[in-house]
């Protein structure tokens, strides 16, 4: 069966593109595959962090994963803190990774730019994400397009060991949706969706009140000709409304601008769509926030299995690589 693993970090409150560029499709893959789903916690900390707000997030966010549909029947759901083998490759695969390799990151320039400080997790960040996928000799990793770059490393890394020590790690493939990977802004299109950043017009949050969502959308940004047109180039306003209502529909962005004349009309539909898609899963969200000691049995279970699968794959490499075992 093939397997499929991927990650959220606890930076914030879960946002649409993380749903529509990613979660949705974590829950589909669910009857087709052996799926394997982590709160990144580690990830989260190559940024300062507030430690009880920190706590408080990473429960928050396995509760909201169980509420959009993860199935601890169907699927490993757990923390990346509770599994000390993610650290222990991270560091193998740090020394795998060139220097060079990890300047070019782009989500490396665009956190550092602006930063007053910047961590040394930030800059090797993407070997831990790699140590993630490759500790569960994982085949297909869905992602937003974001992601693709640390993708493409965490296959060369892979490559580059299996090269060096022998066969060792099982080569992943992105799999990024044709619809919805990319959620941009509301008040800035040209700007990926994004839950640390601080843009609260902007950011649809999953867990938003409905009536805010529905205003945050008639109030979005759109582009100075009136025409409705999937163009995120020159229309990166409505193209972002097409894409988004065409996520949360299932119709192609281009066929939906036939439909609409005025934006205000795309507008409605979209809020619509969005505020349909959210209702259900802020009702299951309510029923698990009552019962945190049931998510938490759940996360302590995911944990389990995730190292019994991990801890092979590690001492693999740990063979390969000459370290001697412990007597
Ligand atoms: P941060 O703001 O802390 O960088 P984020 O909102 O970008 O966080 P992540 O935890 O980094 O979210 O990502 C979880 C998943 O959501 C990843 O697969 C990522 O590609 C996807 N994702 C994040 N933002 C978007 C977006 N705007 N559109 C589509 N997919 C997205
Ligand atoms: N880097 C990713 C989060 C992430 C991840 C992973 C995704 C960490 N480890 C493993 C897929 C597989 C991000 O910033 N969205």
């Amino acid at each position: 069966m093939t397997r499929v693993f991927s990650g959220i970090k606890p930076t914030g409150p879960v946002q649409l593109g993380n749903l529509l560029g990613a979660l949705r499709y974590w829950v589909t893959d669910q009857a087709e595959a052996d799926t394997i789903f982590c709160v990144v916690d580690l990830h989260a900390l190559t940024v300062p962090q507030d430690p009880a707000e920190l706590r408080a997030r990473t429960l928050e966010l396995a509760q909201l994963l169980l509420a959009i549909g993860i199935d601890p029947a169907q699927s490993t759901l757990f923390i990346q803190s509770h599994v000390p083998e993610h650290t222990e490759l991270s560091w193998i695969l740090e020394c795998t990774a060139a220097f060079g390799e990890l300047r070019r990151m782009t989500q490396f320039k665009d956190k550092s730019d602006n930063a007053d400080f910047v961590s040394a997790g930030l800059f090797t960040y993407p070997a831990l994400m790699a140590a993630d996928i490759l500790l569960y000799d994982t085949d297909r990793v869905p992602v937003g397009d974001d992601q693709r770059q640390h993708l493409e490393l965490s296959r060369d890394l892979a490559i580059r060991f299996n090269h060096r020590y022998g066969d060792t790690f099982v080569v992943p493939e992105a799999s990024i949706p044709k619809i919805g990977a990319r959620v941009m802004d509301l008040q800035e299109p040209t700007r990926k969706m994004s839950k640390s950043e601080d843009s609260p017009q902007g950011t649809i949050l999953v867990l938003d009140d409905l009536d805010a969502v529905a205003k945050k959308i008639k109030r979005a940004v759109t582009d100075t000709e009136t025409d409705v047109r999937f163009d995120p180039a020159t229309k990166p306003g409505v193209s972002n409304l097409l894409s988004i209502l065409g996520a949360c529909t299932g119709d192609d962005p281009h066929a939906i601008a036939e439909r609409f004349d005025r934006y205000g009309d795309l507008k409605s539909a979209c809020a619509e769509a969005v505020v349909e898609t959210l209702r259900p899963i802020q009702q299951r969200f309510a029923e698990l926030s009552a019962d945190p000691a049931g998510t938490a049995a759940i996360l302590a279970t995911g944990a389990e299995k995730a190292r019994s699968l991990a801890r092979p794959v590690l001492e693999r490499a740990r063979a390969n690589l000459g370290l001697l075992p412990p007597a």
